[in-house]
């Protein structure tokens, strides 16, 4: 009997300590900015780009002029761009390594966007699943902006199921013409949203 009343008293105290600890993390994770080196102001180990972020997405969108620029940033020194876009693909950056989002939950993903690009800017999110393999739908929002100040935009999204890693996608689209201008962006925010 006694030997019960210990265990059940064990049980009780795990219990609380596991929700507890629950509680705590997800109200962390609210506020939390879970996109990497989110101002662009880090360098990476070669010191070419920005930590965090690497050039075209695994299937396309490589090509073009990307550029870790300084001097144009609505935070800091430094911001990302994209010109020169080719004529029938897009030309973006986007996060090195999977971010872990949950597919229960709905997340916010924003960034500043400024700029003259002649053609449609891109915020998108893209899932794979445990054999890396994509999986659908991915999220595309298209930005608005202007040259003279740093425009706000955001998009909502929730992993689909089955996901197990989640890429950040900034860059502009292929419209079937040589493109003009440049875009930039800055200043991106990836939360949990309630
Ligand atoms: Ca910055």
């Amino acid at each position: 009997m006694k030997s019960l009343r210990i265990f059940i008293l064990f049980a009780l105290v795990f219990v609380m300590v596991f929700s507890s600890s629950s509680v705590s993390l997800a109200k962390q994770s609210v506020h939390k900015n879970l996109a990497p080196n989110p101002s662009f102001e880090k360098a990476n180990k070669e010191k070419l780009l920005p930590a965090g972020w690497i050039l075209g997405e695994p299937w396309c969108c490589n090509a073009g002029t990307f550029s870790w620029v300084t001097g144009n940033a609505y935070d800091g020194k430094y911001s990302i761009s994209v010109s020169d876009v080719p004529l029938t693909e897009g030309a973006v950056w986007r996060t090195q390594e999977p971010l872990h989002l949950y597919p229960v939950d709905v997340y916010t993903f924003s960034v500043y966007m400024k700029g003259d690009i002649d053609t449609f800017a891109i915020m998108q999110v893209y899932s794979v699943d445990a054999n890396g393999n994509l999986i659908d739908p991915m999220t595309v929002g298209f930005g608005t902006f202007n040259n003279s100040t740093w425009t706000y935009n955001e998009i909502n999204f929730s992993p689909p199921a089955g996901a197990v890693g989640s890429y950040l996608v900034l860059g502009a689209a292929a419209n079937g013409l040589p493109t003009t201008g440049t875009i930039y962006f800055d200043n991106v925010s990836l939360k949990l949203n309630y």
